[in-house]
């Protein structure tokens, strides 16, 4: 099985504009134009693309602190993601959300700034969507770090027992913050853990879109038909460093690791891909990568231009009735 022509470049547009907009986010730090730091997903681009790929707007999401991948595979715009980032009036959360992005006509409830504590939230957005009969999956996408958070197995245990359509995605890139996994986790592999709870799992390459993205279809399908979780490993490594702030502390990152997977960049393997399939030439190459940033560079300009909330706005829409929506 393999992903359609059509398919396939969208998502390598997708990831276009991902990279795009982290490279965009660390020029305005570099030129001061902005203060809010940035924790990017270079080379997990085709693990947060391709893990939203199936997914319907009105799925939920419940995503990560590390850049925008999988924010602008589930339809964030990068419009709205600069409002936020820049704390506008006219943001979705009218200046209060900052890099934790939230969006609800996307179904994106929250990402919350204590690691690993909203496992609980996505069982209960699946027990509603199961309650109600919405037909809607949640994906739980997290780092192996935040997978060795505490809430992490209660939530797999109730989701379990009561066959929730929940998905949950591991994105292992190998480091919690300043450590290599190796050096926190016991075991090499965190999806079996799932076995514990009866929950089916596998452990996929990362770094190729169709293997990304076709693993989170499996997944998604068997979470939507009424037969319960389902859990994938993602293999891929932070190609970035932590956050922007660590730039000059890689001294915990072995070098050969860097050359290694910068052998495998996700982009590079779809755009051969493409290339391979006669769908891709240079010359198209570099008009959509054209196009990316033109879009990005409005974005942030436009978002630039908008207004700043006042202190009143800042006390509105604190509290809110109704919660996820669904169609
Ligand atoms: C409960 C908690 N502990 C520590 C932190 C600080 N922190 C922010 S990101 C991060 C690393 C999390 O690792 P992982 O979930 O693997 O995601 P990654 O950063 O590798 O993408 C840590 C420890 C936090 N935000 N919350």
């Amino acid at each position: 099985m393999s992903l359609s022509d059509e398919n396939l470049i969208d998502l390598y547009g997708k990831m276009l504009l991902v990279r795009a907009m982290e490279e965009a986010h660390a020029r305005l730090l570099k030129e001061e134009r902005i203060s809010l730091m940035g924790h990017f997903g270079t080379g997990q681009e085709a693990v947060a693309v391709g893990v939203t790929g199936p997914l319907t707007r009105n799925d939920i999401l419940f995503g990560t602190h590390r850049g925008v991948g999988e924010f602008i595979g589930k339809g964030m715009s990068p419009r709205d993601i600069w409002l936020e980032y820049l704390g506008k009036e006219t943001s979705l959360c009218k200046g209060k959300g900052g890099f934790h992005l939230t969006d609800r006509k996307n179904n994106i409830p929250c990402v919350p700034g204590c690691i690993g504590s909203d496992f609980s939230l996505a069982v209960g957005t699946a027990l509603a969507a199961q309650m109600r009969k919405t037909g809607q999956v949640t994906l739980y996408f997290g780092g192996d770090g935040a997978y060795g958070q505490a809430d992490a197995h209660p939530s797999m245990g109730m989701a379990a027992l009561w066959k929730l359509p929940v998905v949950f995605a591991i994105c292992n890139n190998q480091f919690c913050e300043y450590s290599y996994g190796r050096d926190v986790n016991p075991t090499e592999d965190i999806a079996p853990r799932a076995a514990g709870y009866n929950i089916p799992f596998e452990i996929v390459d990362g770094q190729d879109i169709e293997t990304t993205c076709e693993a989170a279809e499996r997944a998604v399908n068997h979470a939507r038909s009424g037969k319960g979780p389902y859990v994938i490993e993602y293999k891929t490594f932070r190609m970035a460093p932590h956050f922007t702030g660590d730039e000059g502390r890689p001294e915990y990152v072995d070098p050969k690791d860097i050359e290694k997977w910068g052998k495998r960049d996700p982009l590079d393997l779809c755009r051969r891909k493409l290339s391979d399939r006669n769908i891709l030439t240079p010359e198209k190459d570099r008009i959509m990568r054209e196009e990316v940033r033109s879009e990005v560079e409005k974005a942030i300009e436009e978002a630039f231009a908008a207004p700043d909330p006042t202190g009143n706005d800042l006390l509105r829409d604190l509290y809110t009735q109704g919660g996820i929506s669904h169609e």
